[in-house]
């Protein structure tokens, strides 16, 4: 094939150009050569990024939509490395957040037929995204293309476009001609206004201003409404309480700021939830339903800007279908200051509780480190352009409770799907989205055994190129899946089983220095600060390994904490000598939330 011809191939990388895309994650394979081919023609306009794994690739390119607000692309080949991308999309789709797949395809001529790698992509794919599409003919490649990239960017969904090898070398066709069959379609697409109608902000305004105790649950839709959430929490004297998905875009530091809401949140949400008899959700789908207010209690206005997810949660009085920023702007005027201020005192008295509460927490002994110690020392000195990835396990209980973010700084995790390894490729999709700022992983050992080992290996491969080496792999090293731990004695009243929760031992430190990295390993909490401060100001990405205890009890905030108290101690009394570590512990912890009342 001659190097001027023109291919599919190279149309497919014009068009991914068009829509903005510059960076890409994934890993090769024949299927997908001659969109490859097309890359490497295209040279410095479109980078590559290839990843250990296509799952990771494409937690990626999730991670690269939520921390720039673009669409993420990820490319893999067909058969296995398709099947290995779903988890990625899965965690797109749950978070909403628009991702697009281009996927290699065995040719037209051999689907169907069980070919070698022949794998109906069409139905693999069919529950994961919003929109998938097999490419039949060259004319067809545009067309598909930019539909799944205004999907993506319509519904905030994953969508794919499967390219069979053979229309991968197809000539392109250019122009297209304007005939019955074949659409000229082009990449364009703008943001609209979304605002409710006067009437329903009215009704809305109505139910907050007969309200004695006002609270706002923050979602991430709130990412650009910042302001106008801290001007419609002040102007009802409202309690703010977030969920995951939604800490990074809510001042934590202010005085009405509960924290995090759920089984992993704070005792000051969980007041602020129970107490409220009016709840304005803004951009929130949080899925801890048990910890909304107590039915019929609170009477509740939502504003979505997907209004499939007006009412989906929680019974709703008035749902706003509407942008976070522009809704609450036009909402604002028609709201009345409290009479008084008994409610947000008795805010800012659960607030003030829970703070106290938790650097107590956080100073228990443990055997060696408290984890929540360890997150605490990163609070107190993340700096303030840093960009933080976490991962799921305990550590995302750590981060909703000890870490506050300062004003602009971002952390991501996958939060619905909740799918352990999301710390190592968010972390890098975050740092190679913006190579001159800090980047911190938060991950436990468990997750860094499952991909973050593999990703580390990237690491070491793209660091030198960053204008600041610093990204700093924080890996709380307890030897065991800790959280499921937990949840079998909380849920199950099971003690641990471990051959499902220990781990393995690995040496996380040495590990990185192997890979040319930086390797710390701390277990006295004497050294954490200097540890810390030496893994924020090295010159090249550092594994921080904080040899963990994995018996720091891990409940709910109370009172759903307390009701937990029984199933646990019985699961505990079955777990000998660790068993009673984390007694002391739980009984230590449930005195200290009784000395704050
Ligand atoms: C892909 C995936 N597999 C399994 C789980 C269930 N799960 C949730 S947390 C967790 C344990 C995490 O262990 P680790 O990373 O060591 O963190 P720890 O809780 O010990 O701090 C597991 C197995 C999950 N969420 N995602
Ligand atoms: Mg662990």
């Amino acid at each position: 094939m001659g190097q001027e011809q023109r291919l599919v191939a190279d149309l497919v990388v014009e068009r991914l150009r068009a829509w903005g895309v510059r960076r890409l994650f994934g890993h090769s394979g024949d299927g997908i050569n001659p969109v490859l081919g097309a890359l490497r023609r295209a040279g410095e306009e479109l980078e590559f990024v290839q990843a250990r794994h296509e799952e990771n690739a494409a937690l990626m390119a999730v991670g690269h939509a939520k921390y720039t607000g673009e669409v993420g692309v990820v490319l893999s080949t067909q058969g296995p490395g398709a099947v290995h991308l779903l988890n990625g999309l899965y965690d797109a789709k749950l978070d909403s957040v628009p991702v697009v797949a281009v996927v290699g395809q065995q040719q037209r001529t051999v689907l169907g037929a069980e070919y070698q790698q022949g794998i109906d992509l069409q139905t693999l794919f069919g529950d994961a995204t919003g929109y998938v599409q097999t490419v039949l003919a060259a004319e067809h490649a545009p067309t598909v293309l930019d539909r799944a990239f205004r999907t993506a960017l319509a519904t905030r969904q994953p969508c794919a476009v499967v390219l069979p090898h053979d229309v991968q070398q197809l000539p392109a066709p250019d122009p297209l001609p304007q005939e019955h069959g074949v659409i000229v379609s082009v990449p364009e697409r703008r943001r609209p206004r979304v605002l409710p109608q006067l009437e329903d902000l009215r009704q809305a305004a109505e139910v907050l201003n007969a309200s004695r105790r006002p609270a706002l649950l923050v979602g991430q839709g709130a990412r650009h409404a910042g302001e106008q959430v801290r001007a419609v929490a002040e102007r009802l004297g409202a309690g703010v309480t977030t969920s995951l998905l939604g800490k990074p875009w809510v001042d934590e530091r202010l005085p009405t700021s509960a924290g995090v809401m759920g089984h992993l949140g704070t005792s000051a949400s969980a007041t602020v939830l129970s107490e409220c008899d009016a709840l304005l959700i803004v951009g929130s789908n949080d899925p801890w339903t048990e910890f909304y207010p107590p039915p019929g209690r609170a009477r509740t206005v939502q504003v979505d800007l997907d209004p499939r997810h007006l009412g989906n949660r929680y019974p709703v009085e008035v749902g706003l279908p509407g942008d976070a920023a522009e809704t609450l702007e036009a909402l604002l005027p028609l709201l009345d200051p409290p009479a008084d201020d008994t409610w947000r005192r008795r805010v800012t008295g659960a607030v003030a509780r829970w703070r106290s509460l938790a650097e107590r927490r956080a100073a228990l002994p443990a055997q060696p480190l408290n984890p929540e110690l360890v997150v605490r020392e990163l609070s107190r000195r993340l700096p303030a352009d840093a960009q933080v990835s976490v991962d799921v396990g305990s550590i995302t209980y750590w981060y909703a409770r000890h870490l506050t973010l300062p004003p602009g700084v971002q952390a991501h995790l996958s939060s619905t799907l909740a799918s352990m390894g999301s710390a190592l490729p968010y972390g890098i999709a975050a740092k190679l989205a913006d190579p001159s700022r800090p980047l911190v992983a938060l991950a436990g050992d468990g997750a860094v055994q499952m991909n973050g080992v593999a990703e580390l290996i990237t690491v070491a491969g793209l660091w030198r190129r960053w204008a600041d080496p610093r990204f700093v792999v924080c890996v709380l090293n307890n030897g065991d899946l800790a959280e499921v731990t937990w949840e079998q004695r909380e849920m199950e009243g099971d003690p641990r089983f471990g051959a499902s929760q220990r781990l393995p031992d690995f040496p996380y430190a040495r590990y990185a220095d192997l890979l040319g990295l930086r390797g710390l390993r701390v277990d006295d909490p004497a050294d954490l600060p200097a540890a810390w401060d030496a893994a924020l100001s090295a010159d090249r990405p550092v594994v921080l390994e904080a040899v963990v205890d994995p018996e720091v009890p891990l409940l709910p905030p109370f009172p759903a904490g307390e009701q937990k108290l029984e199933q646990v101690r019985s699961a505990l009394a079955q777990d000998g000598d660790a068993g009673e570590r984390a007694l002391r512990l739980l009984e230590e912890q449930a005195r200290q939330e009784r000395e704050l009342g």
